[in-house]
């Protein structure tokens, strides 16, 4: 992440313009600055994640998990104790742990990709053998951490009890290594290994696997899904599971622009468009049912979310797909019913439109000229 260059919140610099750790590229770091610190380095907040770190700009996976770990760690330390995390490789552990450096300010494992969950367990019950109840045990992964390589692990973390909070940062696929497809891909997204080409472009309707409703079918203590647009709603989650003992889950919805094809400037922005279509359901759930959702007030059509991505641009150039963007929207819908997600009295519905039986209430279409173009 970059620091801000407004104003209000640039570093005091001290030696002239502001230096960037590459030039050209996505990746952009501060720790070349002096030794000034900017605001994301407030006193109030933990900063397990600080400045330094190589993520993309506009990285949500960045923004979750220090959204995550500082939320944790303050709870930890609330009740006297303290935090230490497993992290499975992936783009966070890559962009925050290049060798010789860290960005990380807490204790912090990196796992293998695919054992997170079981190093976790393993963190967890060393601590428990010496008698250690105040340090707890945060896992993490990306989702083809999580759900594909690592899901063997997680189901048996969660199946014997363990006391570990696992968080899976959901960018939608295996992003470190060149944006391939994960079990977590939705339908039709183009990725490295699932093309825009032929009579149904880019990933299969069909597959893939929903990760908290399975989590769920364990009746866990605790299942949650977040995404960045509501980083308080997320720090609350983390919070509230930090209360709780035996295996949790909180699945986060993480834009990755540059798999995305995405504005940086568009992360938040996104992952808002995501729960206000209904295509990510934010809820809570304890031991196996469904205690809480976060209603849609503003339902969107699905096309306002689709837009902004370039791993969509194969559903609106060089001709519009009605039929895979209704498709998409019969996911979205069937979500609002599976949740009732458009329950709450300030809810307002979409109204009618001749392709897919939605309109948009924010007037985001007029963004199709705001999308980022195909390359
Ligand atoms: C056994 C094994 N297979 C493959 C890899 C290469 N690898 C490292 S990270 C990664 C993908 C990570 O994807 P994800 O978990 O979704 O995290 P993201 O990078 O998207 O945050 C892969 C395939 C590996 N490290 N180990
Ligand atoms: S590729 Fe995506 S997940 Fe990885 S650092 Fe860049 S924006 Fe973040």
């Amino acid at each position: 992440m970059t620091t801000s260059t407004t104003a209000t919140t640039a570093p005091q610099q001290s030696e002239g313009r502001t230096r960037f750790y590459q030039v050209g590229s996505f990746a952009v770091g501060n720790r070349l600055l002096p030794e000034v610190r900017s605001l994301q380095s407030s006193r109030e907040r933990n900063n397990t994640l600080t400045s330094g770190h190589r993520a993309c700009q506009g990285c949500g996976e960045a923004l979750g998990a220090r959204y995550v770990l500082d939320a944790a760690t303050a709870a930890a330390e609330q009740a006297g104790g303290s935090l230490v995390t497993v992290n499975a490789t992936g783009c966070l552990e890559v962009f925050s742990s290049p060798y010789p450096e860290s960005a990380w300010r807490l204790p912090w494992l990196h796992s293998l990709f695919g054992n997170a969950p079981a190093v976790a367990t393993g963190v967890a019950a060393g601590l428990r053998a010496k008698g250690r109840d105040d340090i707890r045990v945060v896992a993490q992964g990306g989702d083809g951490g999580t759900v594909d390589i690592g899901f063997g692990c997680l189901s048996g973390m969660f199946e014997r009890g363990d006391d570990v909070l696992y968080v899976c940062y959901d960018n939608q696929a295996y992003m470190n290594t060149g944006v391939q497809r994960s079990g977590a891909t939705p339908p039709a997204v183009r990725t490295a290994t699932t093309q825009a080409v032929g009579d149904a472009p880019g990933n299969v309707f069909g597959q893939g696997k929903d990760v908290p409703r399975i989590a769920m079918a364990h009746e866990i203590p605790y299942v949650a899904t977040a995404t960045v647009a509501d980083l308080h709603d997320l720090e609350r989650k983390v919070a509230y599971a930090m209360s709780l003992h035996g295996p949790r889950y909180i699945h986060v919805f993480v834009p990755c622009p540059l798999g995305w094809g995405s504005k940086s400037s568009h992360t938040v922005r996104i992952a808002r468009l995501a729960v206000e279509s209904g295509l990510f359901p934010v809820f809570e759930a304890e031991h196996g049912e469904v205690t809480g959702v976060s209603p849609i007030r503003r339902q969107v059509p699905v096309e306002d979310y689709l837009v902004l991505q370039r791993r969509y641009a194969h559903l609106f150039r060089p001709t519009r797909d009605e039929q895979t963007i209704a498709r998409i929207q019969a996911i979205a819908d069937r979500n609002i019913r599976r949740y009732g997600l458009l329950g709450h009295p300030d809810a307002v519905p979409v109204l009618n439109d001749e392709v897919t039986g939605a309109a948009s209430t924010l007037g985001a279409r007029a963004d199709l000229n705001d999308a980022p173009k195909e390359d």
